[in-house]
């Protein structure tokens, strides 16, 4: 199988690529460095440090020969997203070339406007040169449990929902309510996604993916396979920000009550759930939705474990409430079904607190890079201002 990977430099793209290359299929790769740039904006850097594309991609090439390649450019350049689909042909397109922080989008109108350009109109630009040069490729899109929101306080179903109204039944897509600009502009991919299927008889899986976390996966055993790690208060996401925290002894920063609850998932299951959906596509025409995650906790509990598993290191982990910055629901009813990964295989392979106990280790490792970008962690960025 051939498959191209938009966002090849980002946390997922790099671990996915060697997954896929380590399975014999080939990997072709796009990415415009955001990631890298945007987390620099925000003063910090990966916890864990990567090497350079050129340097990832001649060590790739050692390994895989021209099993792998890449291109760099932006989706926003719609010629040049023909160009690499005219000549990589692909049989799977995985798009997580996005700009995935909702604190980030909410800095400013120009975040704001930022974030929903290269979002929203890359993935247009990208559905054109799909239906223009490659209409049988399966687009796997990542989307987000954050685009149904978490006001309704009813059951979550995967993508629609089976509605009774005035005396007829009718499935319709389940009710999105993101709550960031960022989360916006997945609801809008979705939408755009789905009609593309429709119009022009596209296959796509959207996937509703919880929150990652992790530093490993199987492939992921040398210095040169790690992927990036964020820790700063814009692109570090709970999990990886509180182990980042314990290895420096900066407090465990619950916003708020701490009741959020989340679904989670480990780096390495991602890559499976993305593997397993790459292996068994959506049909021609087929605009298919999965909730991916596997387990669910709130802050809170998310706090208490991590403190449990730094203080068996002797990190002597704090805890401390901080007024939220963001704008949420802190106790809320979570309840979302994920059967359909289960029903295509996926069983997830890692305990939380296995992974956590490893996350702390590795990172124990480069404490004193986290240190250096301290300020970055907490900045508040307020989402009411
Ligand atoms: N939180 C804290 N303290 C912190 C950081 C976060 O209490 O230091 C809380 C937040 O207030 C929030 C929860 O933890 O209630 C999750 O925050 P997050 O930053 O880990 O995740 P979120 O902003 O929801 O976004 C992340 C990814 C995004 C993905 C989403 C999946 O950045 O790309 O779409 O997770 S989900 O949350 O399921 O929508």
């Amino acid at each position: 199988m051939k498959i191209l990977i938009l966002g090849i430099d980002g946390y997922i793209g790099w671990a996915l690529a060697l997954h896929q290359l380590s399975l014999g299929n080939e990997v072709c790769g796009i990415d415009n460095f955001s990631r890298r740039k945007n987390v620099e904006e925000m003063k910090s850097w990966s916890a864990i440090p990567i090497l350079s594309m050129n340097d990832r991609i001649k060590y790739l090439q050692e390994k895989y020969g021209d099993k792998i390649t890449f291109f760099e450019g932006d989706l926003l350049d719609s010629q040049f997203i023909n160009n690499v689909m005219k000549k990589s042909q692909p049989d799977s397109i995985v798009h997580l070339a996005e700009q995935p922080s909702a604190p980030y989008s909410m800095i400013d109108q120009d975040h704001t406007i930022y974030t929903h350009q290269n979002n929203v109109m890359g993935t247009l630009n990208l559905l054109f040169a799909i239906k223009n040069y490659a209409p049988k490729a399966h687009l796997v899109k990542l989307g987000t449990m954050g685009e149904y929101g978490y006001e309704a306080g009813l059951d979550i179903t995967e993508g629609f929902f089976e509605i009774e109204f005035r005396g007829k039944k009718g499935m319709i897509p389940y009710p999105r309510q993101a709550g960031s600009w960022y989360h916006w502009t997945k609801v809008h991919d979705s939408n755009n996604i789905m009609f593309a299927c429709k119009l022009w008889g596209l296959r796509s899986t959207d996937i509703m993916q919880g929150i990652v976390y992790g530093t490993r996966t199987n492939e992921i055993i040398d210095k040169k396979d790690h992927t990036r790690f964020d820790f700063d208060e814009s692109f570090g996401t709970v999990i990886n920000r509180f182990c980042s925290q314990a290895v420096i002894g900066h407090p465990l920063s619950i916003y708020g009550t701490g009741g959020q609850t989340r679904g989670f998932l480990a780096l390495v299951d991602s890559i499976q759930c993305i593997s397993i959906l790459l292996d068994k596509p959506a049909e021609e025409n087929e605009y298919r939705v999965v909730n991916q995650f596997d387990e669910q906790y709130n802050v809170a509990e998310l706090a208490q474990k991590i403190q449990t598993a730094g203080n068996k290191k002797d990190l002597n982990v704090q805890i401390q409430k901080f007024e939220n910055p963001r704008l949420e629901k802190e106790n809320h009813y979570y309840k979302a079904d994920h059967n359909i990964l289960k029903e295509l295989g996926f069983k997830p392979t890692r305990l939380i607190d296995d992974e956590i106990d490893m996350m702390l280790d590795d990172l124990i490792t480069y404490k004193d890079r986290i240190n250096e970008k301290r300020d970055s962690i907490i900045k508040f960025l307020r989402w009411q201002r």
